[in-house]
């Protein structure tokens, strides 16, 4: 055996060589944040949302309004924790100053 410990290895004093543990590095859980039908809140004011809140282009915010829509709900994006909590209150607030039941959550991926 060579003398010489691997990169891995450290003596411990006593002549045995020990591996240290690596230490275990988990991701942050994500979270889809996502919105439902209904059927009073304006096609318009949805497409709006998705634009201002969760950055998407008027061609997409549209599909996913309409994938909404039709499907009964439809993925507005993945994110973490802190970001999705805040995005959902966002559009919550939103939907609440204009008084629309607009719908939006969150739930882990
Ligand atoms: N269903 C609504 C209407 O016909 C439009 C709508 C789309 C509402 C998406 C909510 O998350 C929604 N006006």
């Amino acid at each position: 055996m060579s003398d010489k410990p691997a990169d891995t290895e450290r003596y411990d004093g006593v002549n045995l060589a020990v591996e240290e543990a690596r230490p275990k590095i988990e991701c942050p859980p994500l979270y889809r944040v996502v919105l439902l039908n209904d059927d009073f809140t304006p096609m318009e004011f949805v497409v709006d949302i998705l634009g201002s809140v969760f950055g998407m282009e008027r061609t997409r915010a549209t599909q996913v309004m309409l994938e909404v829509h039709t499907k009964g709900k439809g993925l507005c994006g993945i994110f973490s924790f802190e970001i999705a909590e805040t995005k959902v209150a966002q559009v919550m607030t939103i939907a609440n100053q204009q008084q629309h039941p607009l719908l939006c959550t969150m739930e882990e991926s």
